[in-house]
């Protein structure tokens, strides 16, 4: 997955294929490591063919489940995955023993730039990398 949301083979630039596979009717099924999973919740007809399956159109939701993406901080019409699962558990949690809020938090205040740990006085504690479990892609 790209951080603009396109999803392609290993090599970084080739579309998705399956080799052997039967020309037929799927679910596509899209999990990634901080994200939450998603599903059409129709089948799409795959064949030798190339389809494209667009998931971000907000005006025509293709997925499975109530909620299951979000439009949050995206433009107008515009719907992406749920991201921030960072302990990769497959849920969302902001607090109690399964959140995913120590890890991101652990991110930030360990990051060498902060004055808490000799950066330069700031007065919000500020994080401009890429965290290592993808929560900000
Ligand atoms: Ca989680």
């Amino acid at each position: 997955m790209q951080r603009d949301g396109d999803i392609v083979h290993t090599d970084g630039t080739s579309s998705i294929y399956f080799i052997n596979a039967a020309t037929a009717n799927y679910y596509i099924v899209i999990k990634h490591r901080n994200h939450l999973g998603i599903m059409t919740t129709n089948t799409v007809a795959l064949s030798a063919t190339s389809t494209m399956v667009d998931f971000t159109d907000a005006n025509n939701q293709i997925t499975y489940g109530t909620d299951a993406q979000t439009a949050f901080g995206l433009p107008s019409g515009v719907v992406a995955m749920w991201t921030g699962d960072v302990n990769g558990d497959g849920r969302l949690n902001y607090s109690g023993a399964l959140s995913d809020v120590p890890s991101i938090r652990s991110q930030v205040f360990n990051d060498p730039d902060n004055s808490v740990f000799g950066g330069p006085p700031t007065s919000t504690y500020v994080f401009l990398q890429q965290l290592p479990e993808g929560a900000n892609d």
